[in-house]
């Protein structure tokens, strides 16, 4: 058998939460006293012990998990982690009062990290995103989505993604960029929102396109940010250019830009506090996967809740991220998101745990990924926990024993 004859490493005496259910009452895929098989970057098989096939183990690495838990790499599908400086100083002003609007009117928010991004050279850049990406790595992540949008100049944006390939080719996490130029606007376009859409349809996404810089194309659509209209042309353009879409919508209001985003076939729309049923049936229609942000959430103190009960019974995926960034969740770590999604939004424990596997890797378009199975990339985390329940229900204790990415052992361990 030439499969068998191509395995280079083993794990055995595993409990293992796939994330392939078997049925509506197992969302973790569970296999008892497993085993997975190894071949190269990939799963070649998977199982229980009693059923692997048959191989000389003294010529073959063998990992025994000694009855700890396996689980897919984490995916966090929604991040801002390249940029420059920080706003500690604007949260003491949000804790003495002012809100997290005014302190953008008053020329702080996102044009303060602008100007730090802007000034920033790529290995500065380069090294604090690496320190954000070490953490996540700590914790068993394995591929995080990462948004330009702190530069709002071509040269500048161009830095962002090109720092985010410079990560991908030298870190072992898998790097997945997404162009957001329609994030904010520059201060060199005050009152001329159509104008700086303009620069990015014509300018920045066609370069952006040209040079391989990003999967994915999202807009930041909000009263704050860019309307419907806009949001449409940068769609528009970046359909024509073969990009995958995705919107942070309805975060702060109901702008209905997911019903948008669902007429361009988006992957996702996130945060989606402000949803109604409308948007809710759109997403579904479309298969869209809700990218859910408790982290922004809780750090803006929000009382609106994302429609869950909607999501659930219309059964749209729901993905959890941190969508780590400097204004509103400088919070760098997806199992606090998964805690967090439990306390804060009512996911159960198995719901947190398909939302950072399987369904993150769906919200990216990445079939390659999310689940243990036969031929899925051999990203897999070894936990020191006795039920995957337990990934949400304690935080901080470091559970992550080992990690493989692309079937090789991590040396952060
Ligand atoms: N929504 C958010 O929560 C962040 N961006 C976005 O589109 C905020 C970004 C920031 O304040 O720096
Ligand atoms: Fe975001």
């Amino acid at each position: 058998m030439d499969t068998i004859m191509d395995i280079d490493q083993v794990i055995i005496d595993a409990n293992i939460a796939t994330m392939v259910p078997t049925g509506p009452n197992d969302e973790y895929g569970i296999i008892e006293q497993g085993a997975v098989l190894l071949s190269g970057d990939k799963i070649a098989w998977i199982g229980p012990m009693a059923q692997m096939p048959e191989l000389d183990l003294l010529s073959i690495p063998v990992y025994s998990a000694q009855g700890a838990w396996l689980t897919p790499g984490l995916i966090d599908c929604h991040t801002h982690i390249v940029f420059g400086g920080n706003r500690s100083q604007e949260f003491e002003r949000r804790l003495q009062g002012e809100s997290y609007q005014s302190i953008a009117q008053s020329g702080g928010g996102i044009a303060t990290t602008v100007r730090a991004t802007r000034a920033a050279d790529r290995e500065t850049l380069f090294s604090k995103a690496k320190q954000r990406l070490d953490a996540l790595l700590r914790e068993g992540v394995t591929t995080v989505e990462t948004k330009s949008g702190y530069g709002l100049d071509l040269e500048s944006e161009l830095k962002l993604l090109e720092v985010a390939a410079i990560l991908d080719e030298h870190h072992p996490i898998s790097i997945q960029s997404t162009f957001l130029g329609a994030h904010a606007l520059p201060p060199e376009y005050k009152d001329d929102a159509d104008g700086y859409i303009d620069l990015v349809c014509e300018q920045m996404l066609p370069e952006v396109a040209a040079r391989k810089l990003a999967n994915a194309v999202d807009v930041f659509c909000e009263n704050v940010g860019f309307n419907q209209a806009q949001t449409e042309r940068v769609f528009k353009r970046a359909k024509e250019l073969g990009f995958n879409v995705k919107l942070h919508a309805e975060q702060l209001s109901n702008m209905h830009g997911t019903e948008l985003a669902a007429r361009y076939q988006a992957l996702s729309a996130d945060h989606l506090e402000y949803l109604d049923e409308a948007g809710v049936k759109a997403m579904k229609e479309a298969g869209m996967v809700a990218v859910l942000l408790p982290g922004a959430f809780y750090y803006l103190r929000e009382t609106k809740y994302p429609p869950i009960e909607l999501l659930h019974q219309y059964q749209v995926p729901i993905a959890i991220a941190t969508d780590f960034n400097p204004g509103t969740s400088p919070l760098c770590s997806l199992l606090l998101m998964m805690n967090m999604a439990c306390t804060l939004f009512k996911l159960t424990p198995g719901q947190s745990l398909l939302a950072v596997t399987r369904h993150a890797a769906t919200a990216l378009g990445l079939e390659d990924r999310g689940q243990l199975a036969q031929g899925m990339r051999a990203d897999i985390a070894l936990w020191d926990i006795e039920h995957p329940s337990q990934l949400s229900y304690e935080f901080g204790t470091g559970p992550l024993k080992k990690l493989w990415i692309q079937g090789v052992l991590s040396k952060a361990f």
